[in-house]
């Protein structure tokens, strides 16, 4: 060749190597490094401890006797022992609630621990705290309730300047702070020193909310300040623990203050939004924020848990999961295990990205430094692009063979503003591409969740984007069944309906008792069972051949037949075979009667009652005398009396047995009420019949 020439052609190929591909511009409002250091922790816990985990209520009015406030054996290092295990980044506590109550020994008001027995006023729990997290690696944050229904202040200027000393105190004698929550709950009744009256503010001036977060930004510039309207990070507009599919971390944020009327907006952001304000989905593993004995049982399954996961941070939000502490100081061990098994699970779901070895290509790309290879070199600063003039494209991330896949997580860089408005996933099955999912937001995260598939290649496809698509990580996984055990139910006219959570999963079932695994047939619509019969069922997964734990319910005789003759309005939900609907009757005096015509003459050895299973629970029976007639009329002695012991704090089924009796019609007698109401309720009545 022409030496010429070959200088040349080196030349240009050198000039060509170097040439930089610019970088694309930032797009819309962006996250401050704060924010994006707080979306990375993903999974947070809240603790609600304080006045009212002693006085068994949700809001305190104020007036509490500090001397109130006493666990027996305070042990922030299980709570945080807790958390870690479970995953959770960091932690947030009630330093003070409405009530007033302050956690830690403060010099603004006499309602706090130093005035109250415990410890000899020497406690402080936000100490004992955040020296847990700083012992275990954790993150700390407070709640620290605007509202203050014991300050006698409070509605006047003054207030303002107690809840900023408190403020400051919390930030500056407990080390660092990485987020600061400010509840919307604002003004009302309240005790306030002994006055006993309502007091309404101006929820969106009366604070001057302005000047307040600067002493945030001055003591803990990292901390993130959370509101329903941000400024840093935005409620998600329910305490059902979900944000909406789309969900953008924007939002028109001047426009959003605390008691804001159109807060459902929150559970999507703003594809329009002025400023960067991530949605944070908080939500109680129990259905009180507080801890009551009552709720024992009622903490939330590993099949809600996990959808609450999903919601959350599988749909661009961090979730802050609360655990109600209990009255030692701990948290109660049925939590412990909920969470547990949440988080076993997870590591399950996550165990093994498929996409990590797969060959990724792109219908485009930016150019060098763009390219796909970043899409799986779980670095999360590169990122794969394409050109600014292109804001539409697609990445088929090849597997080396078939893999059967329920699972795709995806993640945008957000530093450059969040972008992605539809994106759709595919699978390559049998030699044709088959749509998956049609979806609209990404940004930090987004998973999904689908029914398995077999799959060659996956196709993810960019629709539509506010600018140049910037996608730093995706992900491709197998998770197995959920195996817990199925949910096995019997409608008033005898019909059974069993349901298996999780996807890829075989039902099987037997009504006599007989072992679900040995002998069950496979569930493919719901069966009549009118007379007696145990049902048990199981899940098998069909991947693993794997089983669940096998759910058990005895039924007796279906209450088809059955009528109400003496009870007031919606007395069917008595014995309308549904635990979730209940009926109440009230009385001048005790005893309150309900009784029912079984429709047929029964020989009846004992009775059940299930009382109402709602989360303020009424008319719950404590004493009870229980009749059986052939008549309706003549009644006679009961048949079995007594209390229903520990009703109060446990609202499960009751069964009481006794000689059997031949009878046509049941009377369940109210003698008392738990909290002393005329009142009877139920959610389920029932019979034991020989
Ligand atoms: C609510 C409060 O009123 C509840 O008591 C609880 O603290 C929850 C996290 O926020 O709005």
């Amino acid at each position: 060749m022409d030496m010429k020439l070959l200088f040349a052609a080196s030349i240009f190929f050198v000039l060509s190597a170097c040439q930089e591909i610019t970088p694309p511009k930032p797009f819309g409002p962006l996250p401050s490094a704060r924010q994006l250091d707080y979306q990375q922790m993903e999974f947070n816990a809240f603790f609600h401890f304080n006045m009212n985990t002693f006085t068994d209520i949700e809001w305190g009015s104020g007036g509490e006797d500090p001397d109130i406030f006493n666990p027996s054996d305070l042990d922030c290092e299980q709570w945080i022992k807790t958390c870690k295990d479970a995953g959770i980044k960091g932690v947030i506590i009630t330093a003070k609630h409405h009530d007033g109550f302050c956690l830690w020994p403060t010099e603004t008001t006499k309602h706090s621990v130093k005035y109250s027995k415990w410890k000899d006023g020497k406690g402080d729990v936000v100490k004992e705290l955040s020296d847990a997290c700083k012992k275990y690696g954790l993150k700390f944050g407070i709640y620290l309730s605007p509202w203050d229904r014991n300050n006698a202040k409070y509605g006047t200027p003054e207030y303002i300047d107690v809840f900023r000393d408190q403020l400051r105190e919390l930030l500056t004698n407990y080390g660092d702070i990485f987020e600061v929550w400010f509840d919307g709950a604002n003004g009302g009744t309240g005790y306030y020193g002994g006055a006993n009256e309502k007091r309404e503010v101006d929820r969106r001036n009366y604070y001057d909310w302005p000047n307040t977060y600067k002493i945030i930004r001055e003591l803990q510039p990292k901390a993130n300040i959370f509101g329903d309207g941000g400024p840093d990070v935005r409620w998600v507009g329910n305490e059902q623990g979900f944000a909406n599919k789309t969900n953008w971390s924007l939002l028109r944020r001047d426009g959003v203050y605390p008691g804001w009327p159109k807060y459902k907006e929150l559970t999507s952001g703003h594809e329009d939004g002025t400023h960067w304000v991530p949605a944070e989905v908080d939500v109680s593993i129990r259905p009180g924020w507080y801890y009551h004995a009552s709720e024992d049982h009622k903490v939330k399954s590993l099949p809600q848990l996990l959808d609450i996961y999903y919601h959350s941070v599988g749909r661009n939000g961090t979730m802050l999961l609360n655990f109600p502490v209990d009255r030692r100081g701990h948290i109660h061990e049925n939590d412990v295990a909920a969470v547990m098994s949440m988080a076993n699970q997870l590591n399950k779901d996550f165990k093994t990205d498929m996409a990590k070895d797969a060959t990724i290509t792109a219908s485009v790309d930016r150019g060098r430094g763009y390219g796909t290879g970043n899409l799986n070199d779980g670095n999360r600063d590169s990122y794969w692009s394409t050109p600014d003039s292109i804001t539409s494209g697609s990445v088929v991330i090849e597997l080396d063979e078939p893999k059967v896949i329920n699972r795709f997580l995806v993640q945008e860089y957000i530093p450059l503003g969040q972008r992605v408005q539809e994106f759709t996933i595919e699978a390559f099955v049998d030699g044709r591409w088959r749509m998956i999912a049609k979806e609209t937001t990404i940004g930090y995260k987004r998973i999904l969740r689908f029914e398995p598939v077999e799959a060659e290649k996956v196709r993810f496809t960019i629709m539509k984007s506010k600018a140049c698509p910037l996608i730093s990580n995706i992900e491709l996984y197998h998770a197995p069944a959920v195996m817990v055990e199925p949910l096995i139910s019997r409608n008033k006219r005898g019909v059974v309906f069993i349901k298996a959570f999780g996807e890829s999963a075989d039902l099987l079932y037997t009504v006599t008792g007989k072992d679900a695994v040995k002998h069950g047939v496979l569930y493919s619509e719901p069966f009549i069972l009118k007379g007696k019969g145990t049902v048990k069922a199981v899940i098998r997964d069909k991947s693993s051949g794997k089983y669940s734990p096998v759910a058990t319910v005895e039924y007796d005789v279906s209450k088809d037949k059955w009528r109400v003759r003496k009870g007031g309005k919606r007395s069917n939900r008595a014995i309308d075979g549904n635990p979730q609907s209940s009926y109440h009757v009230n009385g001048d005096k005790f005893p309150i009667d309900i009784v029912i015509d079984l429709g047929e003459i029964l020989n009846i050895a004992g009775f059940t009652y299930l009382p109402d299973q709602s989360r303020w629970s009424s008319g719950v029976v404590k004493e009870y005398g229980f009749y059986v007639s052939m008549n309706g009329k003549d009644w006679g002695r009961p048949v079995s009396e007594g209390e229903f012991s520990n009703i109060k704090s446990s609202t499960v089924w009751q069964k009481k047995e006794f000689e059997p009796v031949t009878g046509r019609y049941i009377k369940l007698q109210a003698l008392s009420e738990v909290d002393g109401v005329k009142r009877l309720g139920a959610a389920e009545i029932g019979v034991v019949t020989e």
